[in-house]
């Protein structure tokens, strides 16, 4: 067994979802040191998958765009059989797409690879400070949050642009990614 040295393989990964313009690369962007913008795009048929090293955590984040990938959903049974937790972002102040990202969270819940392995899931209703943002109790009745039961789940209202609101959902979903290893 070789040493793993400073560049220790990352035991952990997570998935990041949503509809496109929903703020995930800024997100992303927002997990990695200022200044370092090191996101790999990983070459795939159909959809784009974004991937990072958060440095020091030893957590792999790749972000998936499912925006008119819906034919593609097979292929993304391998990420979501391989995650950890999953941050699903949705742009809180796009009331008409809201009802679009209901039916992509449908589809990531009932996915048996996270359902049976109870991945943690951490909703970001994003761009609160866009007049009409629906907050994170309103995204909550519309995702019908309460009613999963199968996963541990949290949502937070966030602003991807100031990092408003986002360490509270990372240390939430860091805390359930700890508890797992
Ligand atoms: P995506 O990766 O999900 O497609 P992006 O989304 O991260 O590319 O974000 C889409 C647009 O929304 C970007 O604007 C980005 O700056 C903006 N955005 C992301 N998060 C927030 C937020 O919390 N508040 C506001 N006001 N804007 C946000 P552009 O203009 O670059 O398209």
């Amino acid at each position: 067994m070789g040493g793993s040295g400073s560049t220790s393989k990352p035991k952990t990964s997570l998935l990041i979802l949503g509809l496109d313009n929903s703020g995930k690369t800024t997100i992303i962007n927002s997990l990695l040191p200022q200044g370092q913008k090191d996101i790999d795009v990983v070459p795939t048929i159909g959809f784009a998958v974004q991937r990072i090293r958060i440095p020091g955590s030893g957590i792999t984040a790749s972000c998936i765009d499912m925006s008119g990938s819906s034919k593609y959903r097979d292929l993304w049974s391998k990420y979501f059989s391989e995650t950890d937790g999953i941050i699903f972002v949705v742009d809180g102040s796009d009331e008409l797409r809201l009802a679009v990202a209901k039916d992509e969270f449908d589809m990531i819940i009932s996915s048996p690879a996270i359902k049976t392995r109870k991945v943690p899931i951490l909703v970001l209703s994003n761009k609160k400070d866009v007049r009409g943002h629906k907050t994170a109790a309103e995204v909550s009745k519309i995702l019908e949050l309460t009613s999963l039961k199968t996963n541990n789940w949290n949502i937070c209202d966030s602003n991807a642009l100031s990092g408003d609101g986002l360490n509270e959902g990372f240390s939430w979903i860091s805390g359930q990614l700890k508890g797992k290893r």
